[in-house]
């Protein structure tokens, strides 16, 4: 069975954090074997028992798994089930890389493309589907030099249609979310044509159903020749996360991707002034200076522009996604971040306001002021948070200074702000803070300062890669 919510997506995640031994059920494996056939290419044959011992679902399963930034166990935890059951695209991964082609050089061999629109979902008005179709492919048009005609009769290049469960090729879709849409490789016939599942609800802007523009972007990229990338800042990563249609600019892992085949816009204007293309922040900068790090039921998150890393605690390799596909309703570029042992919630700090979540869900009355706190007026934002396990204490940084609130009372303690290099001798600005294993460990830029916070005694002065580990494959 298929989750039909991301609630429930959210919540199978958060059960892999309390239980971390639980079963997985027959269900699941079987819904697992059929992804694996679909997706990466496990085929009958090598579904059958093997030679050598490692079973080909288990090679599979590993193969998948890091290809998502998951924890490679090459067994069917509950991470990776939850991984399966978001909705995503229906052409096959597999090629482990940033972004990828389809291979043998597969693309138009004009410039110039015709698209056909042959039939409407009743989701939308057919204004909204048009503007959605067309602004999805200038997506690709503005950074290379293809150039998109609609044509109304005919074939097209790019064969436009809507269809649920068969539809007139050998990929019949799956029902309510799972797969939402299939796109063909630059070919002739059905080459480059783009197909969306019916059986979803697709919308115009709002984040109540499967943006249009956005899955349709992506489909084009298979339609123009890009395969899955597995950066997931990229618009060619397999799983939908909603963006806002109306800031969307395509991120430079994509162009990279397509001026691989196309080459730059050449007749681009440049007194027209436009955003650069967002890169996804790389573990293995060693210059990166982290927004916020905090733990979380007891795994490390680590936060940059609108970016998180996870760390489990065995694994080397950590887990990047988007904050929105955890926390649809949370800010990016976030100011601190804590989790409060006490109540179960973590917070996040943008600016004057702040966030609160139990897990993944939204707490009722949130977002607050930053007065809330207790914090005088003249404070617009906090530099870098974190809770004290020892006396249940929140200690937050403000330029030279940094506050202790009570949880248990909800105020500031008296005698606050202190100056930070007071107690923290030899620091004068922390951007980012938090404990684990009993140790304070405040960041200042690209270093890491392990403390003891009773004595006050410094360690060590660390790198952010002591526990955000760079893997480069
Ligand atoms: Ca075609
Ligand atoms: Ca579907
Ligand atoms: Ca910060
Ligand atoms: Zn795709
Ligand atoms: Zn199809």
């Amino acid at each position: 069975m298929r989750s039909s919510s991301l609630c429930v997506l959210l919540s199978l995640a958060v059960a892999a954090h309390c239980d971390p031994q639980s079963e997985t059920t027959v269900q699941d494996e079987n819904f697992a074997e059929s992804y694996l056939k679909n997706f990466f290419n496990l085929t009958e044959e090598s579904g059958s028992a093997s030679r050598r011992g490692i079973s080909p679902v288990s090679k599979k399963l590993s193969e998948m798994q890091r290809f998502y930034g998951l924890q490679i166990t090459g067994t069917l935890d509950t991470d990776t089930i939850a991984m399966m059951k978001k909705p995503r695209c229906g052409v096959p991964d597999g090629n482990i890389a940033r972004f990828s082609t389809f291979g043998g050089n597969l693309k138009w061999e004009k410039n110039s493309l015709t698209f056909r629109i042959e039939n409407y979902t009743p989701d939308m008005s057919r204004s909204e589907v048009d503007d959605s179709i067309e602004k999805a492919l200038q997506v690709w048009a503005r950074v290379t030099p293809l150039r998109f005609t609609r044509i109304y009769s005919g074939t097209a290049d790019i064969m436009i249609s809507f269809g649920s469960q068969s539809h007139g090729d050998y990929y019949p879709f799956d029902g309510r979310d799972g797969t939402l849409a299939h796109a063909f490789a630059p070919s002739n016939g059905i080459g480059g044509d783009a197909h969306f599942d019916e059986d979803e609800n697709f919308t115009f802007r709002s984040n109540g159903g499967y943006v249009l523009f956005m899955v349709a972007a992506h489909e084009f990229g298979h339609s123009l020749g890009l395969s899955h990338s597995d950066d997931p800042g990229a618009l060619m990563y397999p799983v939908y996360t909603y963006r806002n249609p109306e800031t969307f600019v395509l991120p430079r892992d994509d162009v990279n991707g397509i001026q691989s085949l196309y080459g730059p816009n050449t007749e681009k204007d440049p007194s027209v002034a436009e955003p650069p293309p967002p890169t996804t922040p790389d573990a293995c900068d060693s210059t990166m200076v982290l927004d916020a790090v905090t733990t979380l039921r007891g795994e490390m998150f680590f936060f940059k522009d609108s970016f998180f890393w996870r760390s489990y605690p065995q694994s080397s390799m950590p887990q990047q996604s988007l904050i929105t596909s955890f926390w649809p309703s949370a800010p990016v570029n976030i100011d601190a971040a804590f989790e409060s042992r006490q109540s179960d919630r973590i917070f996040f700090f943008k600016g004057r306001k702040v966030y609160a979540f139990s897990g993944y869900r939204p707490e009722r009355g949130y977002p607050k002021k930053l007065t809330r706190f207790g914090f005088p007026r003249n404070v617009r934002k906090i530099d870098a948070a974190l809770y004290d396990v020892h006396s249940g204490k929140t200690l937050f940084f403000v330029d030279n200074n940094y506050y202790s609130y009570d949880n248990a009372r909800r105020s500031m303690d008296q005698g606050f702000p202190k100056r930070i290099d007071q107690t923290f001798s030899g620091l004068n600005k922390v951007t980012a803070a938090f404990q684990y294993r009993g140790f304070t460990y405040l960041y200042s830029g690209p270093y890491m300062f392990e403390y003891d916070l009773k004595s006050g005694r410094l360690y060590r002065v660390l790198r952010n890669s002591y526990f955000l580990r760079c893997t480069k494959y």
